[in-house]
């Protein structure tokens, strides 16, 4: 399957050839630099190496008014106006780095906006994710599709068109820590325990990827300590929520879609919640 829009499949085959590189650039580097990301992480010599590809290949793309990840603190201007013509791109370039210690999976998100960043989700026209798992896939929506693709040296290989999660739920992975969970999500946690086995891998793309293949539903929520949560609204709620939605389940921060939110800062936090539309109702039928 080719993108019907020609900059989102130049941005498309972009990522694949760079996601490539980043999987095969991944030896010796896996430590981490004396720098903290715009969230205050420590961030590991990889995330800046590959926001560093991703920049350089994605700004050079006709039609790419802004470039912005997790790991740098303003948007890059390409020229172009992504609220007139052309499109920005916001990217996590290595989610779940902190995975590269034990060397689990970890993926690269990425979310293609018809608007100046940050943005509502709504504005969304594509967004996707790389897995670097045991093989390396792409999960691609479309206001058209979700679909799979299978990387080898650059190339994407289609292995399964019109995506959607199946009906009866069987995961769940919810991250932050249980003595750090708001009353209200720790009891809805409980109910779900008894009913999917748990699947939680420390990277979110992983887990997600677990969800869409299986049924079920993964949670960042708010904590005490931090009650936005972890993840980040433009760099992986939007887009995560965007493909979820589009393979027919329910994304929401608790209370709605978290394509819904009216962004005030590029990384802003939110709770994130994904997974089929049954579990995320149930969620935010509770009292909080
Ligand atoms: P990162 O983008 O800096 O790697 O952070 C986000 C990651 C998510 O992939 C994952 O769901 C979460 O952090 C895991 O956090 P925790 O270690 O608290 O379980
Ligand atoms: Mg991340």
């Amino acid at each position: 399957m080719t993108v019907s829009d020609p900059v989102v499949e130049d941005v498309v085959s972009t990522i694949s050839r760079t996601a490539t590189e980043i999987r095969q650039g991944l030896v010796g580097r896996r430590g981490t630099v004396d720098e903290e990301n715009p969230s205050g992480e420590t961030q590991a010599e990889a995330d800046i190496w590959a926001d560093e590809l991703l920049e350089g290949r994605l700004t050079e793309i006709d039609g790419i008014g802004e470039y912005a990840s997790e790991e740098r603190a303003t948007v890059v201007d390409c020229g172009a106006d992504p609220d007139g013509d052309a499109y920005a791109i916001a990217c996590d370039p290595l989610d779940g780095s902190s995975n590269l210690k034990s060397n689990n999976a970890m993926g690269t998100i990425f979310g293609v906006y018809d608007a100046a960043l940050p943005a509502r989700g709504d504005t969304l026209v594509a967004a996707g994710y790389v897995l670097y798992g045991p093989i390396t896939t792409m999960v691609l929506a479309t206001e058209e599709s979700v679909s799979v693709y299978e990387m080898s040296g650059g190339e994407r290989r289609l292995v399964q068109s019109d995506v959607t999660l199946p009906e009866e739920p069987v995961v769940y992975g919810f991250g932050g820590g249980v003595s750090n969970w708001p009353d209200e999500f720790e009891a809805f946690a409980r109910e779900i325990e008894t009913e999917l086995k748990l699947r939680y891998g420390g990277a979110m793309i992983a887990d997600v990827n677990q969800v869409l293949t299986y049924g079920g539903i993964f949670g960042y929520p708010g904590l005490e300590s931090r009650p936005a949560g972890k993840l980040r609204l433009q760099f992986e709620g939007n887009p995560i929520g965007y493909v979820v939605e589009r393979a027919g389940g329910r994304s929401s921060n608790g209370h709605r879609s978290l394509l819904t939110i009216d962004p005030d800062d590029l990384h802003e936090r939110t709770p994130v919640h994904v997974g089929n539309a049954e579990l995320i109702d149930r969620l935010e039928d509770r009292p909080t």
